[in-house]
């Protein structure tokens, strides 16, 4: 499979969250998938679980010699060294030093359990929506066709507000 374009969602609400998210990219860029582009840091108010820490979120590009569910294999491992707790452990939507989500993978759609593209929540999030945006205007969703720009004018009552420019890698 050649190069694409992967959009990746990038989250942490406990401890350093600057440094977790740093951390994050530079194990993605050793693992070979290329981060071409960071957006500026935000800081998000929960979603799905109110009860927990306001988040910093970014979205990145990046340029993965993979597929889909590769990917997503070197995301999950990048999660454990990390220090992110099992699976079965974690509270659905909780807490966590660091989540990454794939969001697009090219204009690819995957249904599978453990995999589905675009990200099923996307749409409804303007921690990612607002980010990824800053990185394409035009974005739409592969799926539906819906313009995210559209789509994130509907959001607005959802709190997030921009701290920060692109996090600099080691
Ligand atoms: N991630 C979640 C649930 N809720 N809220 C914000 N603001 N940012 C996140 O990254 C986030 C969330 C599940 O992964
Ligand atoms: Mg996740
Ligand atoms: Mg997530």
């Amino acid at each position: 499979m050649g190069l694409q374009d992967a959009y990746l969602s990038l989250g942490s609400n406990l401890g350093d969250r600057q440094a977790n998210l740093r951390s994050a990219l530079n194990a993605l860029n050793r693992e070979r998938v290329h981060v071409a582009a960071s957006s500026s840091v935000y800081e998000t108010e929960p979603q799905g679980l109110p009860d927990q820490p306001w988040f910093l979120n970014i979205v990145v590009r990046t340029r993965a010699e993979f597929s889909p569910v590769q990917l997503l294999r070197i995301i999950q491992r990048i999660e454990r060294q990390l220090g992110r707790e099992h699976p079965r452990r974690r509270v659905p939507q909780g807490p966590r030093l660091i989540d990454i989500d794939i969001l697009l993978f090219g204009s690819t759609i995957v249904r599978k359990p453990t995999l589905t593209l675009p990200h099923p929540r996307m749409a409804n999030r303007r921690f990612v929506l607002e980010p990824l945006l800053e990185l394409d205007a035009d974005a739409a969703d592969p799926a539906t066709g819906a313009r995210f720009d559209l789509l994130l004018s509907g959001l607005q009552d959802q709190q997030v507000r921009r701290i920060g420019g692109p996090l600099t890698l080691e």
